[in-house]
């Protein structure tokens, strides 16, 4: 039997974090399937949802600057992808003192199918000089920042999204960077970066930059307020580094966290996911005393989505019982039993604990 078969998930909607800018978490029970359906994806945007003219330029140092409209993106190749993405400020809560920014629980995470053109195939049409060096995406979205701007040169009354990403990396066609247009087979939702917003795999989501305006080859390193500024890990004691891969994480998706279930066998099931990627094994604790038992993994279902696991648990004894989960990657990445504290709280992926009565 599985917990979830018992307890009644109640109805699933967004958790609104804030309502202006408005920033949602996805309900938990969209951590259960492979796909997480479009009103149940999370949500996360600095302004509000733009005007956007449905066009896209691309310049800069290219020998053939280009404007696109969606039905250009659509003439090329599609590609379709799973992509879980997660935001880098998710499970902010976890960490002690409270860093500012939104205060993320843990369900700033999502997987949805997104259909789009390769970025460096639509790129290639720009033909970079070989004098590139980042690309500077540029959102239509601009205004007032909701927070406090870290640059000192950023006008907070008057900015725009704008990320960058390694030429090197936009060029590879092994980094799958898809334009899209489609997210689980419908036009992109307006809070999701209509009418195009870029898919950066294995990137905290910060990368994937929605309602896409313009493109630009630089032949300078990018420094902007959501590049140099915020998404900084800002350490206590080591210099300061971008934002870039997802670290290793798992989460327990059922039992619920505090349930309270009978005597009997359960099935625990749950996700595991990384940027440096596949997970490679997901261990549960019964004791917290260093019994790591090793759980169930399925390989992935793709390159860049999570994956599931489960573990059969025996809740023989009544009482109190903790249940904690702890994935490692390929690249031998483990999650630690602290988040990592950083000064904006990027990147917590402490082991989850939960804890279970038994009656
Ligand atoms: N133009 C633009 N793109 C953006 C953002 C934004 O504020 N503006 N937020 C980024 C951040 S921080 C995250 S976590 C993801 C969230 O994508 P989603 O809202 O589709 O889940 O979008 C990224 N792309
Ligand atoms: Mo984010």
């Amino acid at each position: 039997m599985t917990i979830a078969d018992e307890l009644d998930p109640g109805r699933a909607s967004l958790q609104m974090i804030n309502p202006d800018p408005f920033n949602a978490e996805a309900p938990p029970d969209a951590l259960t399937g492979a796909i997480t359906p479009n009103e149940f994806h999370y949500v996360r945007s600095n302004f509000d949802v733009p005007a956007h003219d449905g066009t896209l330029e691309i310049g800069g140092a290219v020998d053939n600057p280009l404007t696109l409209t969606v039905a250009d993106l659509r003439a090329l190749p599609a590609v379709d992808r799973a992509v879980t993405l997660e935001c880098a400020g998710n499970g902010r809560l976890a960490m002690k003192p409270l860093p500012a920014g939104e205060p993320w629980g843990d369900y700033a995470v999502s997987t949805a199918r997104w259909t789009g053109a390769l970025l460096h195939e639509v790129l290639a049409l720009a033909r970079p000089t070989t004098a590139g060096v980042d690309v500077r995406f540029e959102g239509a979205d601009h205004g007032t920042y909701h927070l406090r701007p870290i640059l000192p040169d950023s006008d907070r009354d008057n900015m725009t999204f704008v990320r960058a990403l390694p030429l090197s990396h936009v060029v590879d066609p092994a980094a799958e960077i898809l334009i899209a247009y489609e997210m689980n087979g419908k036009p992109l939702p307006p809070d999701h970066g209509a009418p195009f917003r870029i898919v950066v795999p294995h990137w905290y989501a910060v990368a994937s930059v929605k309602w896409l305006k313009r493109i630009d080859v630089l032949t300078e390193p990018y420094q902007g307020e959501f590049q140099t500024g915020h998404y900084m890990y800002q350490w206590s004691d080591r210099p300061d580094e971008p934002v870039t891969l997802m670290r290793v994480r798992s989460r327990i998706t059922d039992p619920a966290p505090g349930s309270v279930v009978d005597r009997g066998t359960y099935t625990v099931r749950g996700k595991a996911w990384s940027g440096t990627g596949p997970v490679t094994a997901v261990e549960v604790s019964l004791t917290g005393d260093g019994d790591w038992l090793p759980a169930e993994l399925e390989p992935p279902k793709g390159p860049y989505q999570w994956q599931d696991w489960t573990f059969n648990w025996a809740a023989k004894d009544v009482g109190r019982h903790t249940l904690r989960a702890r994935a490692t990657d390929a690249a031998g990445n483990v999650q630690p039993h602290l988040p990592p504290w950083n000064r904006l709280g990027y990147g917590s992926n402490a082991i989850e604990v939960i804890f279970i009565d038994v009656k």
